[in-house]
């Protein structure tokens, strides 16, 4: 991408624990940056992070990534939703249960956006260690609408584990 003009920054969050996870969310943080419309502008580490929601399952590997797009938010759900698809994902799954590949949209520029589809920022994200640490990796000064800094959400997080792979 050339224009960066009318593009936004987004962030996203990547994350699974069915299958390779490991290579499976680093292949996906690549397949983001395949997607038309968007630029793969930085990837975090990958993390070993304890399920959180719903305990009773397989630990997951989480990153997070910063992209640059043209899409709308609508167009880069539709875009996510068909690569969780090609990664396997079964939408029909419990929730907050085992999966391939889950790609959220954490926060779009400093849109706020409350559809049935979609709400940002993530409505979760500020009390998720495995969400927080890799953002703060990336950008540490990072704020969450409504919530917060990072760096003192995350300091709230400090029971679940959360481990740089
Ligand atoms: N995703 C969930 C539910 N629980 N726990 C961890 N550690 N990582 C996740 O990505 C995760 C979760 C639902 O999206
Ligand atoms: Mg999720
Ligand atoms: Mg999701």
């Amino acid at each position: 991408m050339s224009n960066n003009l009318m593009n936004s920054e987004v962030w996203i969050g990547v994350g699974g624990n069915q299958g390779r996870p490991q290579q499976l969310v680093s292949d996906a943080i690549l397949s983001l940056g395949d997607l038309h419309g968007v630029e793969l502008l930085k990837q975090s580490s990958l993390y070993l992070t304890a399920p959180q929601d719903f305990v009773n399952q397989a630990d997951f590997v989480n990153a997070v990534a910063l992209i640059s797009t043209s899409l709308t938010p609508m167009e880069l759900l539709d875009e996510l939703q068909m690569l969780e698809a090609d990664y396997g994902r079964q939408r029909d799954k419990k929730r907050y249960g085992p999966r391939t590949i889950d790609l959220d949209v954490l926060l779009y520029a400093d849109q706020i956006i409350n559809t049935e589809r979609l709400v940002v920022p993530h409505p979760r994200m500020h009390q998720r260690g495995f969400v927080l640490k890799p953002l703060a990796e990336l950008n540490p000064e990072l704020i969450i609408p409504g919530q917060g800094s990072v760096l003192e959400l995350l300091s709230r997080c400090t029971e679940q584990r959360v481990s740089k792979l």
